[in-house]
C-alpha cells in the first residue's frame, strides 16, 4: 500500500495530469517547452500555442514588462513572483494564427472552450555572457576552482570565458586551433612551439622571442595573421624563422554575447482536468534575450 501511495504521488509531481481527489484524470498538453511573450498596454502575456487540435495556454500579469524581468543584477540573476492569470484554450480551427496574440486587431478563430485560474506566476531570469570562441565557458576555469571570474590570462580586464583572445596576442582564440577535430576536449589543442602551452593561452606562438602580437612587420592593424614574409611558412608569429619585432600598439575589439534565460513556473493552477501545485510552464523565446556589446580593453 505504502508503495502504491508513493507512486501515486510521483505521478502526481512528474507528469501534467490532473490529481483531485484521489482521482487521476489524464489529459494531454503538448505544448513545446518555449513560450513567447508580448506586452500590451499595461500587461504582459506569455502565451503557448499548438496545432492538431489547435489549443492555447497563457499567463496574463498585470501592470508589468519585459524590461523588468530582464532587469538582472549585479549576481546575473533576477526572479519574483506576481499574481496572475492562467488561461486554456481550445480552438475549432484547424490551425491558430501565429499573431493570435499581440495583435491589436482580434484574430479570426473560433473559441471551443475556455477555461482560466488565479496563480502565482515565478519568474527566475539568469543572464549569460560568453565568448563564443569555440571553448566551453567551463573549460576557460583555467585555474579550476569553479569561478570562472577569476581566470584571466592576459591581464586584460576580461575574464577567458569572456574573452575571444585569450592570451591577449590579437589572434582570436577561434583562430588559434584550441579545439582541432571539435569534440570539446582540448587535449589536442595546437601548440606550434611544443612548448606545453598550447597557442591560444601563449603569447608567443612560435618560441622566437617575439611576442606574437608583436611580429606586424607588414601592416600594424592588431592582425598578425596578415604579416606573412614567406608564404610558403606562413604568417610570421608561426615563423621562428622571422624574429622581427614591429610593436603592437593596440588590443583588438572585442565581442561579448549576453543571454537571458526566462522560465516560468505556475503555482496552484486549478482547471477542470489539471491541478497542480507547480506548473512548469517553460523556457521564453524572444528576439530581445540576446545582445552583444563590444569592449577594447585598455592597452598596457
Ligand atoms: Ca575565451
Ligand atoms: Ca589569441
Ligand atoms: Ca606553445
Ligand atoms: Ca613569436
Amino acid at each position: 500500500m505504502r508503495k502504491l501511495i508513493y507512486i501515486f504521488i510521483a505521478v502526481c509531481l512528474m507528469s501534467i495530469q490532473g490529481c483531485d481527489d484521489g482521482d487521476i484524470i489524464t489529459v494531454e498538453l503538448d505544448f513545446e517547452d518555449e513560450f513567447s511573450a508580448c506586452e500590451g498596454v499595461s500587461d504582459l502575456v506569455f502565451y503557448k500555442t499548438k496545432d492538431d487540435p489547435s489549443e492555447s495556454l497563457s499567463v496574463l500579469i498585470s501592470n508589468y514588462t519585459l524590461d523588468e524581468i530582464l532587469a538582472t543584477g549585479t549576481d546575473g540573476t533576477f526572479s519574483v513572483e506576481k499574481s496572475a492569470t492562467f488561461y486554456y484554450r481550445t480552438y475549432s480551427d484547424e490551425s491558430l494564427p501565429s499573431t493570435l496574440f499581440c495583435n491589436d486587431i482580434p484574430e479570426e478563430v473560433t473559441i471551443s472552450s475556455s477555461e482560466s485560474d488565479d496563480c502565482t506566476a515565478e519568474i527566475i531570469t539568469v543572464l549569460t555572457k560568453d565568448d563564443e570562441d569555440g571553448i566551453l565557458a567551463i573549460l576557460e576555469d583555467i585555474n579550476g576552482n569553479g569561478d570562472l571570474t577569476d581566470d584571466d590570462t592576459d591581464g586584460d580586464g576580461l575574464a577567458d570565458y569572456i574573452d575571444w583572445d585569450d592570451d591577449g596576442d590579437n589572434i582570436l582564440t577561434e583562430d588559434e586551433n584550441p579545439d582541432p577535430n571539435g569534440d570539446g576536449d582540448l587535449e589536442d589543442a595546437q601548440d606550434t612551439d611544443g612548448d606545453g602551452i598550447p597557442d591560444y593561452l601563449d603569447a608567443d606562438d612560435d618560441g622566437d622571442g617575439v611576442l606574437t602580437r608583436d611580429e606586424e612587420n607588414d601592416s600594424q592593424d592588431q592582425r598578425p595573421n596578415n604579416d606573412i614574409t614567406n608564404s610558403d611558412v606562413g604568417a610570421d608569429y608561426l615563423n621562428p624563422a622571422v624574429a622581427t619585432t614591429v610593436s603592437a600598439t593596440a588590443y583588438r575589439e572585442h565581442t561579448i554575447y549576453e543571454t537571458y534565460v526566462v522560465t516560468v513556473t505556475l503555482q496552484d493552477i486549478s482547471l477542470s482536468f489539471l491541478s497542480q501545485d507547480s506548473f512548469d510552464f517553460g523556457v521564453l523565446s524572444d528576439s530581445s534575450l540576446t545582445s552583444s556589446e563590444s569592449i577594447t580593453p585598455d592597452f598596457e
